[in-house]
């Protein structure tokens, strides 16, 4: 899709990065058919693996028989969950701190886990041997509905914790309780609403796989895989494994898309590693469409109960938010330790509150195991989404203009930085004037005065608004880590002679560009061209320690790293620059890639005479070691809050009920942009993923657990035939904490764009009473709205 409309503001302070909308330099490879992705590693002797997954949802394994499997041809090892079990690998922690099976042992505990593998010397004859192995199972009663998950007589499904007698994973409260519970009591408006944020799937183009390559003489494991954390990774395996960390290589090559679900590890890498220490060969697993839909991270699935308390005039007071969250089998989602809800405690908006508080249940069921955050800095898309909602719910009760009712609640610049009344602090915003931009693009009045004819006609035309607040770029070492791995990045930069530089990331792409961005980055500080700067990433044994990419870490995060290594470089080119020209460094000025001497404009030196003097011969400077080098470990002293103000408009057929999304405007503010081109892709793929997930996505399953989205015939994803030529602008708010003033982007629309849809949709229904509709808005669901019928999904 292209933009049809973009605003570039006039003024200066707005110029993206020097070198603005470069192309991509990963691009050329990618167009070549040329990238290399883990299913194009071939390595001498390599076998292949398959896996045996259960066909339902609970149920005890009584035996398994795999003599039949064992003598197919071609097969050369057979595995179940009790040979795992007697080496102690048969379970594995989960990034969240749970257990998962890697192989199930005693029971099964969704459809599709995974049961038992078989290496054989190609594919077929792995899969042709997966059906000769013979499982007898002793059904047990599943739990689907998150909602029974705690009733006396539900089944327990982790009875393989200690003492468990329930399905109970966690509770997690933010805010205060008394102070909500006051304003709500005085309030002259209270508005509650049920909301289900349904279960979804990042489906990414290419599904999860490995490569295992296990050499007992050097004692060395390496191990390609689709792994958006490649260090974080390689210590949880030398944990599960007890292999030493340093004999562990983690090589993540190109990949075809993470959103999220390449950020757990997943009992195949395991088996692929297992498989390769008991054949001795190199072991390629490579999941298929399907097992990628059934048995990875899925997203979402809360369901949340919003209250928001306001004065008759729309001055919003409060919110108060329940939440059950469904996180399936086995806790497998990533979020820092002391957040298991993740930033769900941004729910709070963009509103200036009096009070909030949130209440989070989070059960086990007899569902694949969750929830990542899929396109959303660890569950700020559903908070995001309530708040969203509940502000249409109340501006339908008050009868206000949705657009008015934000105006009037929206923080102002002068509150930041920004406490919020869960204890989060806004970094920079200047709200009015983004939500102003988009009403402007859209041609908000008129949209309005267009509806009000339609209307007359019976046609139904909808007009929906979001404004959200990210909270990206995870973050303090203070506040958060994984594991007790603390979420901060290294950089490495080092100039070649001949002022060429190769900088090294622990950040690690999946599409998002950086390759291009990150030389931007240095470039920048450093004045080499990008062309001349290599980024490398995605290989623990040559890249510096950090924990990957997701919740748009990577610029906040890594992006600061690479600006800080390249400002040490540069000081250290400085002094020696300064002993080059005979000069003090206090003499030095600084221009775009060259050292000039003040006041004498004709003497200066480029930062490629620098490089080739650090590292050639002649003297330099007095206690200066030669080289041109630096390395540094970046911890964020806070997270980075970017904003958006998104307006959708939607005609809805009367006679189909079928939504067709007519335009989509979406104002994004992530700071100082690093390239416009590059997020501007961010911003339609994330948009896309909106319209999905808004009105056609769904991961459901049948009261057996038999999941039913299971194929891309049953779970539909949009293809430019769903989407509208997207319609973006931006404005400009940097972060003061971090060194250029860049915020993340990669999650915005995502994360913005589904509230914006469906406040359209619902709007569109105004003539039939409807104030909600719960998604996936698809053609049946919006039918049974205009009936009155809406059912609970
Ligand atoms: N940027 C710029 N500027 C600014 C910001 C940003 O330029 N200011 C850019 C950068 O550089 C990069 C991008 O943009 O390139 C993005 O970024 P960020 O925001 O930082 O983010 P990151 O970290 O890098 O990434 C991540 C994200 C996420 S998270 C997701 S989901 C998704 C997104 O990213 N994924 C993906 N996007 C994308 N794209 C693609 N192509 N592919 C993929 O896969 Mo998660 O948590 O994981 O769920």
């Amino acid at each position: 899709t292209t933009t049809a409309h973009r605003v570039e503001p006039e003024n200066n302070d707005h110029k993206p990065l020097g070198h603005g909308r470069m192309l991509r330099k990963e691009d050329p490879r990618f167009v070549r058919g040329r990238g290399r992705y883990v299913d194009d590693v071939q390595l001498p002797g390599m076998l292949h693996l398959a896996i045996l997954r259960s066909p339902v949802a609970h149920a005890r394994i009584v035996s398994i028989d795999v003599t039949a499997a064992q003598a197919s041809p071609g097969v050369r090892a057979v595995v179940t969950g009790e040979a795992l079990g007697e080496q102690g690998l048969a379970w594995m922690p989960t990034l969240s701190g749970d257990v998962q099976a890697v192989l199930a042992t005693d029971k099964v505990r969704f459809q599709g886990q995974e049961v038992a593998f078989v290496v054989a010397d190609d594919r077929y004859a792995a899969r042709d041997a997966l059906e000769l192995i013979d499982v007898e199972y002793d059904m047990l009663d599943p739990v689907i509905d998150a909602r029974t998950a705690l009733a006396p007589e539900a089944p327990v499904i982790r009875d393989d914790l200690d003492g468990k007698s329930d399905n109970h994973c966690f509770d997690w409260e933010t805010g205060d309780a008394e102070a909500t519970e006051r304003v709500f009591a005085a309030a002259d408006v209270v508005v509650s609403q049920d909301i289900v944020y349904p279960r979804v799937h990042p489906a990414p183009m290419e599904t999860c796989g490995a490569v295992a390559d296990f050499d007992p003489v050097e004692g060395k494991l390496r191990l390609w895989s689709t792994t958006q954390a490649p260090h974080a990774h390689r210590t949880l395996y030398a944990m599960v494994a007890g292999l030493p960390e340093h004999k562990i290589q983690v090589i993540s090559p190109d990949i075809g898309g993470g959103f999220g679900n390449k950020v757990p590890i997943y009992p195949g890498y395991v088996c692929a590693i297992v498989g390769s220490i008991v054949t001795g060969k190199p072991v390629k697993w490579m999941e298929d469409r399907s097992e990628n839909l059934i048995s990875t991270g899925f997203a979402r699935d809360y369901v949340m109960r919003g209250e928001i308390a306001a004065t008759r005039d729309g001055k919003i007071l409060a919110i108060r938010t329940n939440v059950l969250a469904d996180h399936g089998a086995f806790n497998g989602t990533a979020a820092p330790v002391k957040y298991p809800a993740g930033f769900f405690g941004v729910f709070t908006g963009s509103y200036d509150l009096q009070a909030a508080y949130c209440k989070m249940t989070a059960v086990y069921t007899n569902k694949a195991p969750g929830g990542v955050a899929y396109a959303c800095s660890f569950r700020i898309t559903e908070a995001v989404y309530l708040v969203e909602r509940i502000v249409d719910c109340l501006a339908y009760r008050l009868e206000m203009d949705p657009a008015q009712l934000r105006l009037k609640n929206l923080l102002r610049p002068e509150q930041f930085p920004y406490t919020t009344r869960t204890g989060w602090v806004y970094d920079s915003g200047n709200y009015e004037p983004t939500m102003r931009l988009a009403m402007e693009i859209a041609g908000y009045e008129e949209l309005r005065r267009e509806q009000a004819e339609k209307r007359e006609r019976g046609e139904l035309m909808g007009i929906g608004i979001a404004f959200f607040t990210e909270a990206v770029g995870a973050g303090p070492r203070k506040d958060m880590d994984i594991l007790g791995l603390g979420m901060a990045d290294g950089c490495e930069l080092r100039v070649h002679p001949t002022g060429k530089a190769v900088v090294r990331l622990s950040v690690q792409t999946q599409g998002q560009g950086h390759e291009t961005t990150f030389a931007q980055i240095v470039a920048e500080e450093i004045g080499i061209p990008p062309d001349d700067i290599d980024v490398l990433h995605g290989d623990t044994d040559n890249t510096p320690f950090g924990l990957g990419t997701y919740g748009s870490r990577s610029t906040p995060v890594s992006g600061a790293a690479a600006a800080l290594v390249a400002r040490k470089v540069r000081d250290k080119a400085r002094i020696i620059a300064s002993g080059m020209l005979e000069v003090s460094v206090a003499d030095l000025e600084w221009r775009k890639g060259a050292f000039h001497v003040k006041g004498d404009p004709g003497r200066s030196v480029t930062i490629q005479d620098v490089a080739m003097r650090a590292h050639g011969a002649g003297d330099l400077p007095d206690g200066i070691e030669g080289g041109l080098e630096a390395q540094i470990c970046y911890n964020p002293s806070n997270l980075t809050y970017p904003h958006g103000a998104y307006i959708c408009v939607v005609d809805v057929d009367p006679g189909t009920a079928q939504v067709k999304v007519r335009r989509f405007i979406a104002v994004d503010d992530c700071g100082t942009r690093i390239n416009p081109m590059i997020i501007e892709g961010q911003v339609h793929g994330g948009l896309t993923d909106g319209v999905g997930m808004a009105l056609m996505e769904m991961i459901a399953f049948d009261p057996d657990g038999n999941c039913l989205g299971a194929s891309l015939m049953d779970y539909l994803i949009p293809t430019a035939l769903e989407v509208p030529d997207w319609e973006t602008g931006f404005t400009v708010t940097p972060s003061p904490h971090h060194p250029i003033g860049a915020k993340g982007v990669g999650e915005s629309a995502t994360v913005g764009s589904p509230p914006a849809i469906v406040n359209a949709v619902v709007d569109a229904l105004k003539p039939f009473g409807v104030s909600h509709a719960d998604m996936p808005l698809t053609p049946s669901r919006v039918w049974d709205a205009m009936r009155g019928a809406a059912r609970p999904p």
